[in-house]
């Protein structure tokens, strides 16, 4: 039985503007039985612990564009889409009093912890002509990490997304950012596109050096790493982490975690329905590179020459070895269809990938190299059926007739010559109980602990199909609703051969809610 516990919190006021600073709070361990049977309601329960959520900051408006620019502020739409407040590495100088924070609508800003003002950093939108906001679908300035040297070498990576046929160049302008050293020139790479399907969208990958740490402004240069194709406008790169326990000299040390979603294939009836599952595709997976080429130079250069790819040492990269045409030896771990939150356990040294899932379950996944998270063919603890018939979209306990979980479980992979064992998530609850997984971090780390809660105010729709109001249950407000809650995994468990998947045992323990009011427009 789940042994959720919840909570019901104080709500917020301007919810879609304002950052919160969040509590979690772990709550006495239990043990449950895996929903690998498509509940009928909701399992989780409230049990009154409240979790409080704090302005902290209010976000200066910003709306997307759609015609001339500046864009009018639109109070009927999305508005100061943040997305995460990231501290500097400890060594830079002015780490203490400052946050970094990106509006996926065009700004990367400066947060003064003491006075609490913005000030703008980079604006994407005027520095990267084909920039594209959509707001609906995650378009914008998506995320931002700090080199772990950036104390000493000024570095960053951004991901931005872009339309490839909007009009311009893909290629910076410096009018409006005159430190934007292009003397040396910029260059764009060969867009990586899926191997299935039309594409209408990009992701950029951009490394930055601000060459003086102790100032607001920008001055340095800007190198594109890596530009990622995908077939539609849901499910782009979502983050960007490094390894926070790796030392100088480690295997790990500044190698770039990028989450890497789907873009809309796994759901997609066809061709593109297998790219998660695809070892010869970046979409739908956790990449590691190194960005800095200078360093383990015994390693793989990438195909665009701008990075390396862990190749030798103690700790390659999975498929370094793997013979397989197409191959794509920065895959570190596969079959995701929405993985937009990446964090490091700094106890247990494990990584914590979110995924948001389709119409069925949302997942908190705990990442090990060359694991196959099973997307498209699995969500959560079941089989996912995408097919041009009535099954579309449904889980195996959720088909007409109902689909047996495959004992033993195991997917075939292009490349892998053995069948390939799925891993299951360590916590997942269902579309019963809430909607998109906004996260997957630990506490301990609260520059992850910001939500886009913007996004997910979008009264046409949503940052992704599993926010569309659920018809099924009725609950078209749950769009309205932000939850916060903390899991903590006392083991791990899948079906072994002969043992029916629907009563393993499973891992959660804990979590709080916390519903808020709709957002006050002002
Ligand atoms: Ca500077
Ligand atoms: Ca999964």
């Amino acid at each position: 039985m789940a042994r959720w516990r919840m909570v019901l919190g104080q709500p917020a006021r301007r919810c879609g503007l304002v950052l919160g600073g969040l509590l979690l709070v772990s709550l006495p361990v239990g043990t449950r039985t895996a929903w690998a049977q498509y509940p009928a309601g909701a399992q989780v329960a409230k049990d009154g612990t409240a979790v409080l959520l704090q302005d902290y900051a209010s976000l200066p408006l910003s709306s997307r564009t759609s015609g001339s620019y500046p864009p009018p502020i639109n109070f009927a739409g999305q508005l100061g889409r943040v997305n995460f407040l990231r501290s500097e590495p400890a060594s830079a100088p002015q780490s203490s009093s400052r946050f970094f924070v990106n509006d996926m609508n065009r700004n990367l800003y400066i947060l003064d912890k003491s006075t609490k003002t913005f000030t703008p950093y980079v604006n994407f939108e005027e520095v990267f002509p084909k920039f594209d906001n959509d707001p609906g679908y995650a378009g914008g300035l998506v995320t931002f990490a700090f080199d772990p040297d950036y104390g000493d070498n000024g570095r960053f990576y951004t991901v931005h997304t872009e339309d490839p046929n909007k009009s311009g160049s893909a290629v910076p302008t410096n009018a409006s950012l005159p430190g934007l050293d292009l003397s040396g020139g910029y260059t764009t790479t060969t867009v990586v596109n899926p191997p299935a399907g039309t594409v209408v969208r990009q992701a950029v990958l951009v490394e930055w050096t601000d060459t003086n740490r102790n100032n607001s402004t920008f001055e340095g240069i800007a190198h594109e790493i890596l530009r990622v194709g995908f077939n539609s406008n849901i499910h782009p790169m979502g983050d960007l982490l490094f390894n926070p326990l790796a030392q100088p000299g480690d295997a790990d040390y500044r190698n770039l975690y990028i989450a890497v979603g789907d873009g809309g294939a796994g759901e997609t009836f066809g061709d593109t329905h297998t790219i998660p599952q695809r070892l010869d595709a970046l979409q739908g997976k956790i990449l590691r590179i190194t960005p800095d080429i200078t360093l383990r130079i015994g390693d793989a250069l990438s195909s665009n020459g701008r990075y390396r790819i862990p190749t030798t040492g103690s700790d390659p990269n999975p498929f370094a070895s793997l013979s397989l045409s197409g191959l794509r030896k920065e895959i570190y771990a596969y079959g995701f269809r929405n993985p937009h939150r990446m964090s490091w356990d700094p106890i247990s040294n494990k990584l914590i990938v979110d995924d948001i899932g389709l119409h069925s379950w949302e997942e908190v996944n705990i990442v090990t190299k060359e694991g196959n998270y099973g997307y498209a063919e699995r969500e959560g603890i079941e089989q996912l059926f995408v097919s041009n018939d009535s099954n579309n979209g449904k889980t195996g306990s959720q088909t007409s007739p109902p689909t047996p979980f495959p004992d033993p479980d195991s997917l075939t992979v292009t490349g892998i010559s053995t069948p390939v064992t799925p891993i299951y998530p360590v916590a997942e609850y269902s579309h019963e109980d809430g909607d998109a997984m906004e996260d997957g971090s630990k506490g301990a780390e609260p520059e992850h602990e910001v939500t886009d809660r913007a996004q997910r105010h979008d009264p046409e729709g949503a940052v992704d199909g599993a926010d569309q109001p659920d018809e099924a249950s009725g609950r078209a407000d749950r769009w309205e609703d932000l939850v916060v809650s903390s899991f903590a995994v006392v083991q791990r468990h899948r079906p072994t051969p002969g043992e029916n998947a629907q009563h393993c045992d499973h891992d959660t323990l804990s979590s709080q809610e916390m519903e808020q009011v709709p957002p006050e427009i002002e």
